[in-house]
């Protein structure tokens, strides 16, 4: 499969890892738009949030699950955000689930 988050996920393309386990791969995003900017995607290929279902659900719960680690581990105890875009409304630009975390600022109230 042609997937650039999958290249990632198995070192093909390198990236600036923050976290890894079983379930999920987390990397610095190559265009920040904030102090702290990371992507965390899930190990098996999703297309995105639009196809989560009881056969890929563990994955997206183990993200869940790694984003306050990875949020601790940036040193974001002020908050941050988490967002997923999904299909050419949403403005995706790469077809594998992933989530931002933003921050390390006070992002603006816009969500838009
Ligand atoms: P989205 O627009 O939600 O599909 O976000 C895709 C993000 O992926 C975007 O913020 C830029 C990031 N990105 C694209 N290509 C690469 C890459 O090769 N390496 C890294 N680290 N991030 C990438």
């Amino acid at each position: 499969m042609d997937c650039l988050f999958c290249k990632i996920i198995s070192g093909e393309i390198p990236s600036s890892k923050v976290y890894e386990d079983e379930y999920c791969y987390a990397f610095r995003d190559i265009n920040p738009q904030a102090p702290v900017h990371i992507l965390v995607v899930p190990k098996c290929h999703i297309e995105s949030a639009d196809v989560i279902c009881g056969g890929n659900s563990l994955y997206v719960a183990k993200v869940f699950e790694a984003i306050p680690k990875i949020a601790a581990s940036e040193s974001l105890s002020e908050g941050y955000r988490v967002i997923t875009n999904i299909g050419k409304h949403g403005c995706q630009s790469v077809k594998h689930l992933h989530f931002h975390i933003l921050g390390g600022k006070q992002l603006s109230e816009k969500m838009d």
